[in-house]
Order: structure tokens, then sequence, then C-alpha cells
């Protein structure tokens, strides 16, 4: 694989390599819609990714390829124009990247050729956003010799993500590529950022992933207004309780103090986060008992309230996942990600995979008239040079 972009890369841009770099995706095991509620996620990053291959330019242009839209060609701007232009298409990631680097004061003093080449499934809710700006980070810090740490360049992903590219997400999905570690899932408190890696001990079992295939059309606008329906809902409960996130609270201080939330639905929408978040943090305690029954029953029920609390399934996610449940040798089923489509994450036990694929796999086509995709994903480090 990396030979061959290479060889791409010197017969696009006519030039040698200076550098080979990785960022996988990422899929979230328990802990969905808390982190930009100050809660708990539990995701881990995948063996699939982004390749990225560099080379310092002599100027102050920046040429890109992605072997994925080779339709658009080679994309160029100058290193003095970093701003958002929709015909730049997937470019305005790795230039939001660029342009946050520069806003925290690493200025590039030239300009860059990168090839891009991802094989994580494109809008699938694993992350392919975040790859890429994790991507682009590893390759500035190194091309450019940057003193700056991985939790730094999670951070600038981040600021990308949020301030060029214009979405509102929490940290999760640029922390879990960035940090990632091989064989084990991060615990973090997306409050404090403080850490810990669990070692995914689930011998004799594989996490499924499976993928929808339907695009998420509704999860930028309804994203959003979860957001907003947290945020309201944490204004009423400040009335009385002197929190910051609805993360602070646990379920008996929720169900003591719900009465101040004024909207029915907005009260609905913060239990999920509040229940969510102590949901997570009871997970790991029983991955690390190894207790993975009660970690795939506490997956279930996270996949039940973001079905009828936070409303964020869809017929898709659900048939996927009630199929998942009706297996024999399913531990836990949920949808992962934003939601709305995209991919639901499930642990089966060994022997029981191949079963699970067809079975679910033909009863989703009968049910939904298109097909699902299965992968079966190895969990892998962060992002880094090759
Ligand atoms: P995905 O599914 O990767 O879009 C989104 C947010 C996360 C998190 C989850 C829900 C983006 C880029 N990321 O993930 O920060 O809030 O939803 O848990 O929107």
């Amino acid at each position: 694989m990396v030979e061959s972009l290479r060889h791409d890369f010197k017969a696009i841009f006519e030039t040698e390599e200076e550098g080979v770099y990785f960022a996988p995706g990422r899929v979230n095991l328990i802990g969905e819609h808390t982190d930009y509620n100050g809660g708990n996620v539990f995701p881990c990053a995948l063996t699939f990714g982004t390749y990225a291959i560099a080379k310092k330019r002599s100027d102050k242009k920046v040429r890109m390829y992605s072997k994925n839209f080779e339709n658009l060609g080679i994309i160029e701007f100058e290193l003095d124009e970093l701003t958002y232009e929709k015909e730049h298409d997937w470019v305005n990631y790795p230039k939001g990247v660029l342009w946050a680097f520069s806003e925290n004061g690493y200025k590039l003093d030239c300009g860059l050729d990168v090839l891009f080449y991802g094989n994580i499934p494109n809008g699938a809710g694993l992350s392919s956003s975040a790859s890429i700006e994790l991507a682009t980070a590893v390759i500035l810090k190194d091309l450019f010799a940057f003193d700056l740490d991985m939790i730094d360049m999670v951070k600038i992903g981040k600021q990308a993500e949020n301030s060029f590219i214009g979405v509102n997400c929490g940290i999760m999905d640029q922390f879990a590529i960035g940090m990632g570690k091989e064989g084990c899932a991060i615990l973090l408190d997306t409050n404090t950022l403080k850490y810990d890696y669990a070692k995914l001990d689930i011998e004799g079992s594989s996490i499924v992933i499976a993928n929808t295939n339907k695009r998420r059309g509704l999860a930028d606008s309804k994203y959003n207004e979860r957001r907003s329906q947290c945020e309201e809902a944490l204004k009423d409960l400040q009335v009385e309780l002197d929190i910051k996130s609805l993360g602070e609270l646990k379920e008996e201080e929720f169900e003591k103090y719900k009465h101040l939330i004024k909207d029915e639905v907005n009260i609905r929408r913060a239990k999920h986060a509040v229940y969510e978040n102590q949901r997570t943090l009871r997970a790991v305690e029983a991955l690390n008992n190894k207790d993975i029954e009660l970690f795939g029953k506490l997956m279930n029920d996270s996949h039940i309230s973001l079905r009828d609390d936070y409303e964020v399934t869809g017929i898709e996610l659900d048939t996927l996942v009630e199929l998942a449940w009706a297996q024999n040798g399913v531990i836990g089923s949920r949808m992962t990600g934003a939601g709305f489509g995209g991919c639901t994450v499930s642990i089966v036990n060994n022997d029981a995979v191949e079963e699970f694929i067809n079975n679910v796999g033909s009863n989703y086509k009968d049910k939904i008239g298109y097909e699902a995709t299965f992968y079966v994903a190895q969990i892998g480090d962060g992002a880094r040079k090759l």
C-alpha cells in the first residue's frame, strides 16, 4: 500500500516524498452525545484510516491530491489564503488545520505537496474528517519541526472543525484518533481531558461494525438542535444548581431537579446525557472486571436511550441493532457516532460472526431494500509517522 502511494506521489507531484504518515478512523463503544455535555466517552482507534505522503516546497504554494477524489485533481492554494472555499471541497479539512496551526502561532515558512488516500467508509460516522485533520497535524509537526505534543494537535484539529469547517462537535473524534493505542479503548472525561487506557480484553469476541449505508443527511442540523436542547436544559437547571455541564450530574440528582427543565422534550435530551455519562463509567468498570455480559447490556441500554430519549437513531440503525440483538452470540449492539444513519457497533462471539453477518445482512436487505456493509474491526494506534 505505502509503496504504491509513494509511486503515485512521484507521478502526480513529479518529486520525491519526505515522509509517510497515517491517522486512523475511530469507533465509539459507549458514551454517545456526551462529548459536548462535559461527559465521558469510550472510543478506540481503528486500523483503517487516512494515509498521507508529503514534501515541503520552496515557494508558498500548497498542493493537495486525494486518491479518493481523483476527479477533483490537484487542488492548490497559497499559504496566505487560508480561507474556507466551497469549491476546495475535502481540502478544506487539511486547510483548516493549516489555518489553526497558524492561529496558534505555528507559522509555515513554505508550502507543501500532500497526497492523501483513505480507506475509512465515507460519511459512516467513523470520523474520516478528524482522521484527515490529525494526519495533516502530524505532517506539519514533523516537516516543520514544530514543538507541540499530541494533545495540542488534538485541540488544533477540533479548532479546525469548529471554527474553520463550522461543525460544532466535541473533542472525542480528534482525541481518539490522536491518542489511540493498539488493543485499547480510551476512557476520556471531555470536561477535564483526563484519560485512561482500558485494555479491550474481550478474548473470544470481535468488534463488528455495520454500516447502514444510509447517508447521514439530517445529522448536521439535528446535531446542532440536540446541542441547543442540552444547553437550554442546563440553563434551566443552573437556576438552582451550581453546575457547568450536564456531565457533572449523577442520575439521582437529575431526577431530583429535572422539574426545573421547562420543556418536556429537553428533559428527555438531558436525561440521555446524564444517564449515558454514568453508563459509560459503569461499562468501563464492567470491562475492567471482565464482566463482558454487563458491558454488552450497557451498550444495549445506550442504544435504547439514544432511540427513545435522544431520538437520533432512525429505521435503518434501529433495524440493524434489533436484528443484532436477536442473533446468537451477540453480547451487545448499539448505534455509534452522531446517528441518523452511519454505523452500529456490536460485540459478537468469534464463532458467531459469520452467521451474524449473513443473517443480519440478509434480513436488513429484506426490510430496508439495500445492503448493509460489515467490518470486523481491529483496534490500532493513533496518528503517527510511518
Ligand atoms: P461523528 O459520528 O463522527 O460525526 C459526532 C461528533 C462527535 C460526537 C458524536 C456523538 C462530529 C465531527 N463529531 O461524531 O464529536 O459528538 O457525534 O457522540 O460532528
